[in-house]
């Protein structure tokens, strides 16, 4: 059984927030800065820095060279979510239980929030990598996982198969673009920070890849079963939208199931790689369909 402490040191939240407030504390423009601060810093699971903060120190390598890569990831998610509430995207007004960026401060000012989330990642990226060169393979593999091969593939043919209906396969590409490509990235990027081995790449790719899968199921699990104020936006949005998702394809024990084998199969993949300390284990635990 593992301490407290010890947990706490392995979830690395408190070091990304710490870093990411350092990355975004320029002022000026000032209300650009601070919408790219509301949206960044106004709460957030860090699901992606932590994935790749946990596969690097398991593989042995130093987080403090991986955190502006893990910082960026975070940056780039927080671009995608302001850019998918947006009101000719996802059109949502509520994000962690607050007002959207664009809510807030209004469309332009959020797209220009979002497109200067999106340039600091690969500036702070750009940076590390001048400092270590042999890391450009983390940002790469990142910046492919972001955009047209990845997340923003994804996110369009999520918006071309509003009001169709859609087969497993379709289904499965959008997961696998829009929310699985990015996962996948960090725990891509993780291994390349440590220095680690193609054969560990490979199984990290395909733990990123299960994980990846898991969470989109598990997202739209949450939109059917929690309450509103837990989910922090307006809980059935999906199903009130008229939305494509794993729970209206397969129904809800499927979704269950396939989530739960989905987990442990990245659970078995992580055992495989046998990793320095519990970090990897410890975030995969927490995917459980009834855990937040
Ligand atoms: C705009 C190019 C572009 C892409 C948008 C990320 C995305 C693609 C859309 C968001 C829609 C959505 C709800 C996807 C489900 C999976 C997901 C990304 C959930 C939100 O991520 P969390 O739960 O968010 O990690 P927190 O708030 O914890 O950071």
């Amino acid at each position: 059984m593992m301490s407290e402490l010890e947990t706490a040191r392995l979830d690395f939240s408190e070091g990304i927030n710490a870093a990411l407030e350092q990355f975004l504390s320029n002022n000026s423009p000032a209300l650009l800065w601070e919408a790219m601060r509301y949206s960044v810093l106004s709460g957030g699971k860090r699901l992606r820095p932590r994935l790749m903060l946990a596969a690097c120190s398991g593989l042995g390598g130093d987080i403090n060279t991986a955190m502006p890569f893990a910082c960026a990831v975070e940056m780039i998610h927080a671009y995608s979510l302001i850019h998918d509430d947006l009101p000719d995207m996802d059109d949502d007004d509520l994000r962690r239980g607050k007002p959207t960026c664009h809510i807030v401060y209004g469309s332009a000012m959020a797209i220009l929030a979002g497109d200067a989330l999106l340039n600091l990642a690969y500036e702070v990226m750009g940076g590390a990598c001048l400092e270590h060169p042999e890391n450009i393979g983390a940002m790469t593999a990142i910046a492919r996982a972001a955009g047209a091969y990845g997340m923003v593939a994804g996110q369009v043919a999520d918006i071309l198969s509003e009001n169709k209906i859609i087969d497993e396969s379709e289904l499965i590409y959008i997961h696998a673009n829009k929310t699985a490509a990015l996962i996948r990235a960090c725990l891509e990027a993780g291994g390349v920070l440590s220095g680690a081995d193609t054969r560990r790449l490979a199984h990290l790719s395909e733990i990123g890849e299960n994980l990846g899968r898991a969470f989109q199921i598990r997202d739209d699990l949450l939109d059917v079963t929690l309450p509103t104020e837990e989910l922090g936006k307006p809980a059935l949005s999906d199903v009130k939208n008229n939305k494509t998702t794993y729970v209206s394809v397969f129904g809800l024990e499927r979704a269950k199931k396939d989530c739960r084998a989905l987990t442990e199969r990245a659970a078995g993949l992580i055992e495989e790689i046998r990793l320095k300390d519990s970090a990897l284990l410890q975030i995969v635990g927490g995917f459980s369909v009834n855990s937040r």
